[in-house]
């Protein structure tokens, strides 16, 4: 059952690991959400992702009520602390030091 989740929107490219990776962990919280397409063949990124990621301009980008959430760790991290329920349906250790080195993992 999909978890109540407010307007969400996931927006990535079908082949980029990144946005598999925010993809998968929304699933895996029962998140429902729309799913726009970011095409990375063509040069300049879209109106959406220049406004909701200015710095980077990259997918995946999350966006939450409006809110943009950038970068596929944030995105679990946000998915885990918003979605995450009590603990059982976690994705991420709760103990930031369990997580390791975000250099690494990201
Ligand atoms: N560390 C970021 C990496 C995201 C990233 O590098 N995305 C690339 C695609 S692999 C991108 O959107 N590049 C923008 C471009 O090619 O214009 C994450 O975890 O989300």
């Amino acid at each position: 059952m999909a978890a109540t989740a407010g307007e969400v929107t996931c927006v990535a490219f079908w082949a980029n690991s990144f946005g598999m990776r925010a993809r998968i962990a929304l699933r895996e919280l029962g998140v429902a959400f729309c799913y726009v397409e970011e095409d990375l063949h063509v040069r300049e990124r879209s109106e959406l992702v220049r406004r909701m990621n200015p710095v980077h301009r990259s997918v995946p980008v999350l966006i939450h009520d409006g809110r943009p959430v950038c970068g596929s760790l944030n995105i679990l991290e946000y998915a885990d602390e918003t979605w995450g329920g009590g603990g059982a349906r976690r994705l991420l250790p709760r103990d930031p030091l369990q997580r390791g080195p975000r250099p690494l993992l990201g």
